[in-house]
């Protein structure tokens, strides 16, 4: 899969992409990420990327021309692609959009935008679909495109060295994590929950069931109302309201 970016700050994408797993998904070829840099599809002499808006108002407009040039460009070589641009006024990224983003056999345009706005016209005639990565306002597109990169990447087969086993994954889909401790067994006299370390593989399960639950409950009830649970799951939810009150 390919990821082709389009931005006029090219720089920001190395660091990231040149490190640990995603460093290593391009290494093994099993993603490509390009950066291109808005400002060589403008024909001016003076690269303009942006300009006033018609009608007035606060801030500056990214121009359609350098969009467009760019694209053509990227589609030249015929492989079909999905255009998406990065914005608040898009549909709120989530696990299920990022995970049929993986399975699509096509490649991902990401326009990142900076400004107030990026010209109608690009939206109507290039981009494919906008995305939002959440309700707040970021001064451009590029940590988002980064964040869609990063999201979309690991799920691909042969990203992450370890592949969690799918029924693990269903099981554990749509709450939260349980909590994980690792060596010392007291440390600063704090210690490590003992059903941990008695090896009961079956009582470990259990415990760690109810962890992730007791945190689903506390900190997302939204989550909680919309995941599946087992009749088990139900009763160790029901052991936690009494003990929490
Ligand atoms: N999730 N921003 C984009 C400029 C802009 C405005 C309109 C296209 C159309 C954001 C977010 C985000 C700020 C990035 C505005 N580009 N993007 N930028 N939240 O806040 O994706």
């Amino acid at each position: 899969m390919r990821f082709d970016i389009i931005t006029i700050f090219p720089e920001i994408f190395n660091a990231y992409l040149n490190e640990s797993i995603i460093k290593r998904a391009i290494k093994k070829k099993i993603i490509e990420a390009k950066v291109h840099n808005l400002r060589d599809f403008t024909a001016d002499r003076h690269r303009t990327v942006d300009d006033y808006p018609y009608g007035g108002g606060p801030g500056m407009v990214m121009k359609p021309e350098p969009f467009f040039n760019a694209i053509e460009s990227i589609k030249a070589d015929g492989v079909k692609s999905r255009t998406i641009m990065l914005s608040p006024q898009g549909k709120v990224f989530n696990q299920d959009m990022a995970l049929s983003m993986s399975k699509e056999n096509q490649n991902l345009i990401l326009i990142c935008g900076r400004y107030e706005a990026v010209d109608e016209r690009v939206r109507e005639n290039l981009v494919d679909e906008e995305i939002s990565i959440g309700d707040y306002i970021l001064t451009g597109g590029e940590l988002p495109a980064l964040v869609i990169i990063d999201t979309v990447a690991r799920l691909i087969p042969g990203v992450l060295g370890d592949e969690r086993s799918k029924e693990e994954e269903s099981f554990t889909w749509g709450i939260l994590d349980y909590s994980q401790y690792t060596r010392p067994p007291e440390f600063r006299g704090l210690r490590v929950p003992d059903v941990l370390l008695s090896g009961n593989h079956k009582e470990i399960s259990r415990w760690r069931r109810r962890e992730a639950l007791k945190r689903t409950m506390l900190r997302r009830t939204d989550l909680i109302e919309k995941v599946s649970l087992t009749d088990e799951d139900y009763k160790l939810l029901s052991e936690i309201k009494e003990e929490e009150g």
